[in-house]
C-alpha cells in the first residue's frame, strides 16, 4: 500500500503558506488565514467526494460514508488554529495527516464498511480568546462559549459567525455531527523524548492537567528620577522576585511540575515611570491534580508576603486541570501495529494539552506522536522530518483500516 506520498508535505505547505512568514505561523481562530485553511480543507474534501459538514463553531468534518454501517463512525483529526508565531505542524499535521491516511486507504481498498471521519477542530490553543478547546468541547457536547472577547474587544460570537459564513460552499452541510465510536489524534510530540531516544512513534498514556492563573501585583507608580530607592513600591521588582521564588518552589514540589510565565504586562510600561502594576500569566501542569493544588496554595501564600497593595489571582476556568487517561486498549493495539510496521515506539504521558483530552470524555481516544526536531514547538523552529511524518500517517492508517474495513 502506497504509504509515503509527497501529497502530505505539499498539503502542509499549501495551508501554511496562507499563514506563515519568518516569525512563524499565525492561524488564530476565525482570522482570515484560519478561514483560508478551513476553506482549503473543504475544497480537498469535496474534490475527494467526501461528505463535508461545518458546525456552528467552524469545525470541519470530512466523511467517507461506510458501505455497510454508515452510522458506525471512526474519527481522526486535530486542530486548525495555531498559537501566536507558532509552528507549521502543531495541529495541522493531525488534520492533513488524517486526510492523507484516509485518502490512502480509500485509494487502496475502496469504501470502508464503517464511516471514516476527518475532523479539523476550529480552535484548541486559546491564543485569540481566553478559552481553549472550544471546537472539541462543542463537538463533544461538553461546553459552549459565551460572552468572551479577544484583545481587541471583538466578541467570540461575532468573529465566529462571520468566519463560519465563509465556509458555506455548495454541497457543504451544516449541523453538529454525531459522536464517533473512537477518536485517534495524530500529533507532533512537541517535546524532546522521541528525538533524543531516536524513536519514531510516541503512544500516549495520559495528558497532564493544566492550571493557568492571571496574577496582578500592584505597586505605586511614581517618578523614576525623584523617588528615593528606599521609598519605592515597584510592581515589576515585586513581581520578578515573586516569579523567581515560585520557579524555585515549583521545582521543590515536583520535578515534573512545569511552571511558565509566558505573558507579562507592565503598567504604564514607560521608561521613566516606576511600574505601578504588573499582570502576568502562570501556566502549571502535572499528571497529578494534587500537585497543582499544592502549588496553587503556595502561590497564594507567597503573593500575600510580597503584596504591599491589593493584588489579584484568577484561575482560567477554561483550562482543564483534570489529568486525562487515554484508552489503554487502543494504545496497546497501536503498539502492536507499530511493531508490525517495523516502527520503534515509546509510551509516555503528554505534557501538552490536546483535543484528545476532551474527546476522551465521550469516546475511546488515543494519540500517536511523531518526533519534533530538537523537541521544539510553539515556535517557527518547530520541525519534523518527512520520514517521521509519513511513519505517523502509516500507523494511523493501519489503525483506521482495522477499525473500518
Ligand atoms: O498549551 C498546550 O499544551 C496546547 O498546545 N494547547
Ligand atoms: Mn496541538
Ligand atoms: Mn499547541
Ligand atoms: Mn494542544
Amino acid at each position: 500500500m502506497q504509504l509515503v506520498s509527497d501529497e502530505l508535505i505539499s498539503r502542509l505547505r499549501t495551508i501554511n503558506q496562507f499563514s506563515g512568514n519568518q516569525i512563524g505561523q499565525n492561524r488564530l481562530v476565525y482570522s482570515p488565514t484560519w478561514v483560508k485553511g478551513q476553506q482549503q480543507l473543504i475544497k480537498w474534501g469535496l474534490a475527494a467526494g467526501m461528505a463535508v459538514t461545518v458546525d456552528a463553531y467552524g469545525t470541519v468534518y470530512l466523511d467517507v460514508i461506510g458501505s455497510q454501517s454508515p452510522n458506525g463512525i471512526v474519527a481522526t483529526g486535530s486542530h486548525m488554529d495555531t498559537v501566536v508565531h507558532g509552528g507549521k505542524f502543531d495541529g495541522l499535521y493531525g488534520v492533513v495527516g488524517g486526510f492523507q491516511a484516509i485518502s490512502n486507504l480509500v485509494a487502496a481498498l475502496g469504501r470502508p464498511k464503517k464511516t471514516l471521519r476527518l475532523i479539523s477542530f476550529s480552535e484548541e490553543e486559546g491564543s485569540r480568546f481566553p478559552a481553549t478547546f472550544t471546537g472539541s468541547k462543542h463537538y463533544a457536547r461538553v461546553a459552549d462559549v459565551h460572552d468572551i472577547v479577544d484583545h481587541h474587544g471583538i466578541s467570540f460570537d461575532d468573529a465566529r459567525q462571520k468566519a463560519v459564513a465563509k465556509l458555506q460552499f455548495p454541497g457543504v452541510n451544516t449541523g453538529l455531527p454525531a459522536l464517533p465510536d473512537s477518536f485517534t489524534e495524530l500529533h507532533i510530540e512537541q517535546g524532546p523524548r522521541l528525538v533524543n531516544q531516536h524513536l519514531q512513534i510516541g503512544l500516549v498514556t495520559s495528558i497532564v492537567g493544566q492550571r493557568r492563573f492571571t496574577v496582578t501585583i500592584n505597586g505605586v507608580a511614581n517618578h523614576a528620577g525623584t523617588t528615593p530607592m528606599a521609598d519605592r513600591h515597584d510592581a515589576l521588582l515585586l513581581a520578578s522576585s515573586l516569579i523567581n521564588r515560585l520557579a524555585i518552589i515549583a521545582r521543590t514540589i515536583s520535578r515534573q511540575l512545569t511552571f511558565t510565565v509566558g505573558e507579562l504586562h507592565v503598567w504604564p510600561n514607560t521608561a521613566n515611570v516606576i511600574p505601578g502594576k504588573v499582570t502576568f500569566s502562570v501556566d502549571t501542569r502535572h499528571v497529578q491534580k494534587a500537585i497543582l493544588d499544592q502549588f496553587e496554595t503556595t502561590l497564594r501564600s507567597e503573593i500575600q508576603k510580597v503584596a504591599v497593595a491589593p493584588f489579584s489571582v484568577s484561575v482560567n476556568r477554561w483550562v482543564n486541570d483534570q489529568p486525562t487517561l487515554l484508552d489503554a486498549d487502543m494504545l496497546r493495539q497501536n503498539d502492536r501495529w507499530a511493531r508490525k510496521l517495523g516502527l520503534s515506539t515509546a509510551i509516555f504521558a503528554s505534557g501538552a494539552g490536546h483535543d484528545s483530552e476532551i474527546m476522551s470524555r465521550v469516546v475511546p481516544t488515543t494519540m500517536i506522536f511523531v518526533p519534533s526536531i530538537k523537541g521544539i514547538s510553539h515556535a517557527p523552529e518547530e520541525k519534523s522530518t518527512p520520514a517521521d511524518l509519513h511513519a505517523g500517517v502509516a500507523l494511523l492508517q493501519e489503525s483506521l483500516k482495522h477499525q473500518t474495513y
